[in-house]
């Protein structure tokens, strides 16, 4: 297949990116290099040294002789330019990684969130326009997030995007009623995605479009098989207060030896994944395509659910780090259960890479390895969702 991934400097893009190639798809890679310039916005820097786009696709040619191609374009605000793209390379599939993907981040000012919906809510719709108008018949798979579901603790399982509801009609008849799971997201950047799952039944509906929704969980690890295969294929890693996600985060503090940053009682449970686990589920995905005319294709793409605070004490009791127990910066449930449906992925053959087999240590010899590079200062969270909140975490870091 001809594919696209957009956003595929990225987290999550990269290694994609590395993954489809291997397979043999002709890969391309459309980003505006945002994640980059956050990173100098923010101060801050991968905790891995990473190379420019163009240098990490020269390296993976000379490593496996398979060519990638890098196309500067920015989805958000450059339509035409990726209309004609469109036109001219007419890809079997696009990959939707190009969003800001920090919540933190998209709490931080109101010009942090504006940014996140801007670029974001225009991104997904561009691209989905831009489908509709050429007629390019690709099939369009998003990274969206767990997040959008919201932590209600109802005691049930969260289904893979829809929920079958009973209305009575004005008749007194009881309707049957399939709906999008409500969404309730907890941050601006969580918000985004649950506005990109209207776009995506919308158009779905028009136009016929193709489109696979991915409900990603946390995402925890750093290599996989292919950015293994050279010093310079590695992915990028944050550890900051605003990019820096919980396990990996624990993971690295548990390394420089920096008490363990639980917010509040730890006591919200959330769904992760690993990173190698992560580009497999998109593999099949891609490989399971919906077909036009049928609705978006939702996929909870997460292998397990854990307890904040039971990672913590996980991790201390593995590596002797310190726990402290903090304020929280963000407005959420102290505490929520989650059980998550994900039985389509495990019907497509996913076999998932769990916690219990110490493939922490991975992370840990990362982190290890690259200590120096890292800025203690810049680990705490900082980013408060309310300004009470954020007096709160200035009187107590
Ligand atoms: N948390 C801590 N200490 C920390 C960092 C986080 O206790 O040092 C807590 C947070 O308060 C939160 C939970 O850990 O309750 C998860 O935070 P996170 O930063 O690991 O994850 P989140 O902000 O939800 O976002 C990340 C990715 C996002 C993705 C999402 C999947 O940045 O792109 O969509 O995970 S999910 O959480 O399932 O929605």
């Amino acid at each position: 297949m001809r594919i696209a991934v957009l956003g595929g400097d990225g987290f999550v893009g990269w290694p994609t990116v590395l993954h489809l190639s291997d397979l043999g798809h002709e890969v391309h890679i459309i980003d505006n290099l945002s994640r980059r310039w956050i990173d100098t916005e923010l101060g801050v820097q991968s905790l891995t040294p990473m190379d420019s786009i163009q240098e990490r696709c020269r390296i993976w040619k000379d490593v496996t002789g398979r060519a990638l191609q890098f196309h500067l374009l920015d989805l958000a605000k450059d339509y035409e330019r990726f209309k004609a793209w469109l036109l001219e390379y007419r890809p079997d599939a696009l990959i939707h990684f190009a969003e800001q993907r920090a919540a933190p981040y998209s709490m931080k000012t109101d010009r942090h969130k504006t940014y996140t919906v801007n670029n974001n809510v225009s991104a997904t719709h561009n691209v989905l326009a831009a489908m509709a108008e050429t007629g390019i018949d690709a099939h369009l798979v998003h990274l969206g997030t767990m997040g959008v579901y919201g932590y209600s603790s109802v005691g049930a399982a969260i289904p893979e995007g829809y929920l079958d509801v009973e209305i009575e009609n004005l008749e007194g008849e009881k309707k049957g009623l399939e709906i999008l799971y409500p969404t309730r997201p907890g941050s601006v950047y969580h918000m985004t995605k649950s506005l990109d799952q209207i776009l995506f039944q919308f158009y779905a509906q028009n136009d016929n479009l193709r489109i696979t929704d991915l409900h990603q969980g946390i995402v925890w690890g750093t290599h996989t098989e292919q950015t293994r295969r050279h010093e310079q294929l590695i992915n990028r890693f944050d550890y900051d207060g605003d990019y820096g996600t919980v396990l990996n985060r624990f993971l690295i503090q548990a390394a420089i030896d920096y008490p363990l940053t639980v917010h509040g009682t730890g006591g919200q449970t959330r769904a992760f994944i690993h990173l190698q686990d992560c580009v497999r589920c998109i593999e099949l995905a891609l490989n399971d395509a919906p077909k036009a005319g049928e609705r978006v294709k939702i996929f909870n793409q997460m292998t397990e659910t854990h307890r904040v605070r039971d990672l913590a004490e996980m991790i201390a009791g593995l590596t002797g780090a310190k726990v402290a127990y903090l304020p929280n910066p963000r407005k959420e449930a102290a505490e929520n259960d989650l059980i998550v449906k994900n039985d389509q992925f495990l019907s497509l053959g996913l076999n998932p890479i769990t916690l219990a087999e110490g493939l922490m240590s991975e992370v840990v010899d990362v982190a290890k390895k690259y200590a120096h590079r890292i800025d203690r200062k810049r680990v705490p969270a900082v980013s408060a969702w309310t300004k009470e909140l954020g007096e709160r975490v200035e009187r107590d870091p």
